[in-house]
């Protein structure tokens, strides 16, 4: 594999739908590899597409009236547009129908005539539109498709066809695959295709009718070059193959083409590595063949209505927890690829992502970056302060994590990569429970508290690096958060997640949680697979969105304060600027809209009620570190006080 580029692909989807979640978990997870590859420095080509010239592409146009030009053009934003909602940066899109791609297959054809690769003859057998595959007699029992995923009535096909000489490479292929251990993964479908290969390869129709839709053989109009072969060659496409050798040198051969487990063994592991041999042309460095998922344990389809799309999900799960949509597509991308280990099959349901989304992301990580940051700011202004000792033991395993996350990764394991990212947030989690910043806060011990907070910062740093290939978008805000100028996309690993990179004296920003919790008893319970995307339940879901659960009310620090001093802010009539005593040993500064109502002098000494654990923001210039509690009656401020005698710091409850 060239060092220095990494040459990643998708499978072109089919135009008659627009992608729904399993497409969008294979484009996320070369979306995810792109991004890794370029924290290692390599530069990146990462290609997705459409495969426009299906018959079924034809048929579904037809039935909606519609040309199928116009048709697919139609559809190629559609496609944009929940990649976009995904987050989703690839460098190249290309559709089947660009110039660029039909100057490439006619040449390809006509080559591969020229050489007798491709010969004129005549097909009997059946044909698979929905997979759009050709099947021989033999294959078939019940005239319906053989594939398991598929299993729709076939069609009995007889006519002209151009074939590839697919018989010819049989040994070759199997011979490659025996030299070259793990070029197919994961390993138990690289048996397969080693078992299709051995069943004995027959050459493959290339070819169909013209009846409108496709790429005409060179040469002969009557028919047009078959999908599959058409599709395929998409790869080299994209690499400039015979149109710029310099891209062509630099980018070929793929390092990775990622696709799910239905399109692996016949097309990519075999027609097309026959293909490639027969243009003389080198083999992808990996083929990765995935899982699929099912929804609720039903296999996802359009005809019964099941189907997810990424942009639904994404609204549904930013309106359900009240976080920016952005950060709602990290949590569909960590789901995916955190739930099940990537090759195998998985189930989707909400109730798991949302489980994943509270217990790894609101609980484990807002801990380590939240609650660190909540801390920074009450009792160091937002200052990460200077540190005297920097934790061996968080440093070692921040180096372990990393190396396991690029092993991981570099062989195509995301939740592996993930589990290893999360052993170092516990690790941080557990520091600081362990460390008790509280306490030492509470003793005074200045220099060990700013000890334990910039160890954890430290760590959610590291940590945010880590996440910014599968998060991009929230590990953005996570800088942000830790006052780190610039992005975590553009770092380098390792050298990035060295333990000590956070510069004390920069300014943390706000501790406001990436990831709000989702309060699952207010949830209703899921009805049918595509449950949650009806009006109804939004609303429900929008109403429940304001109510709080006891946790979430756990979280506020609600204290009895007492008012020491007050005076008007500086060119801000309504105004008043209070020291405050909250029994914390020294006092805050309060910026409180009460100077409508109150004298200063009325004020001074008298008992109120402090929020104390929102975060510190600078208003008209002046540092407010909480927020009084005050009655809103007809506009009016009306400062809450307890109704009998309560000392300063006493917690409401
Ligand atoms: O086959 N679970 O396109 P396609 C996981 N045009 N992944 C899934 C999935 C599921 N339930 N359903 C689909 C084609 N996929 C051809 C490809 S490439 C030269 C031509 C993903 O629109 C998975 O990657 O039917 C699968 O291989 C692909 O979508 C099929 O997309």
């Amino acid at each position: 594999m060239p060092t220095d580029t990494f040459y990643i692909t998708t499978p072109i989807y089919y135009v008659n739908d627009v992608p729904h979640i399993g497409n969008a978990y294979t484009t996320i997870a070369c979306d995810v590899l792109a991004r890794f590859h370029r924290l290692l420095g390599q530069d990146v080509l990462f290609a997705t597409g459409t495969d426009e010239h299906a018959q079924k592409v034809l048929d579904v146009a037809q039935s909606l009236g519609k040309d199928a030009r116009a048709y697919v053009d139609e559809m190629e934003p559609k496609f944009k547009q929940q990649w976009s909602a995904l987050e989703i940066g690839f460098d190249d899109y290309i559709r089947t129908p660009e110039p660029r791609h039909v100057k490439v297959v006619q040449a390809i054809f006509q080559k591969l005539l020229e050489q007798d690769d491709i010969y004129l003859g005549s097909y009997e057998g059946w044909y698979c539109v929905s997979d759009e595959t050709f099947f021989t007699p033999a294959e078939v029992t019940d005239e319906r498709c053989p594939n398991p995923e598929c299993r729709k009535p076939l069609t009995w096909v007889r006519e002209e066809n151009y074939f590839f000489r697919l018989s010819k490479y049989q040994d070759r292929l199997i011979e490659y695959m025996e030299t070259h251990p793990g070029w197919l993964r994961p390993d138990y479908r690289a048996n397969e295709v080693m078992a299709f290969a051995k069943s004995g390869l027959k050459d493959q129709s290339c070819s169909r009718i013209n009846t409108g839709w496709g790429i005409p053989v060179p040469g002969n109009d009557s028919q047009v070059i078959y999908v599959w072969f058409d599709a395929l060659i998409n790869y080299l496409t994209v690499a400039g193959y015979l149109q710029d050798d310099e891209k062509f040198a630099r980018w070929w051969p793929p390092s990775v083409q990622m696709m799910g487990k239905d399109i692996f063994v016949r097309f990519h592991c075999t027609l097309w590595p026959a293909m490639l041999m027969a243009l003389g042309v080198e083999l992808p460095d990996i083929f990765f063949g995935h899982g699929f998922w099912t929804i609720e344990g039903e296999k996802i389809s359009k005809s019964k209505g099941n189907a997810i799309y990424p942009t639904e999900l994404v609204t549904e799960l930013a309106e359900l927890s009240g976080c920016e949509k952005n950060v709602a597509s990290d949590a569909v991308r960590y789901y995916l690829l955190r739930a099940v280990p990537f090759g195998t099959d998985g189930d989707f349901s909400r109730a798991t992502l949302i489980q994943h989304f509270n217990s790894d992301l609101a609980n484990d990580l807002g801990n380590l970056l939240n609650r660190t940051l909540s801390m920074l700011h009450k009792w160091f202004g937002g200052e990460i302060p200077p540190v005297s000792r920097k934790d061996d033991a968080l440093a070692k395993l921040a180096e372990e994590a990393t190396t396991q996350y690029v092993e991981a990764l570099e062989n195509v394991r995301f939740s592996h990569a993930l589990e290893a990212v999360w052993s170092l947030v516990s690790a941080g989690n557990k520091y600081v429970e362990q460390s008790a910043p509280w306490a030492l806060h509470r003793e005074g011990k200045e220099q060990e508290l700013a000890d334990v907070l910039y160890n954890a910062l430290e760590t959610a740093r590291i940590v945010t690096v880590l996440v910014a290939p599968f998060m991009p978008c929230a590990s953005e805000k996570m800088w942000t958060q830790l006052g780190i100028p610039g992005s975590p996309a553009v770092q380098k690993l390792p050298e990035s997640t060295q333990f000590g990179g956070l510069r004390s004296g920069a300014k943390a920003g706000s501790a406001d949680p990436t990831f709000p919790r989702i309060d699952t008893k207010k949830r209703k319970p899921e009805t049918g697979a595509a449950a949650g995307t009806s009006p109804k339940k939004k609303s429900d879901e929008a109403a429940s969105a304001n109510v709080i659960s006891f946790e979430e009310f756990k979280k506020l620090d609600i204290r009895v304060a007492r008012i020491v001093s007050a005076e008007k802010v500086q060119g801000a009539d309504k105004l008043f600027h209070l020291s405050v005593d909250a029994g914390e040993g020294k006092l805050r500064s309060v910026v409180a809209g009460i100077a409508e109502f109150y004298d200063p002098a009325e004020l001074a000494g008298k008992t109120v009620v402090l929020l104390a654990n929102l975060a510190p923001a600078k208003i008209r210039g002046v540092e407010s570190q909480g927020m009084l509690l005050a009655a809103d009656t007809d506009g009016r401020a009306i400062l809450l006080q307890p109704d009998a005698q309560a000392p300063p710091g006493a917690r409401v409850r």
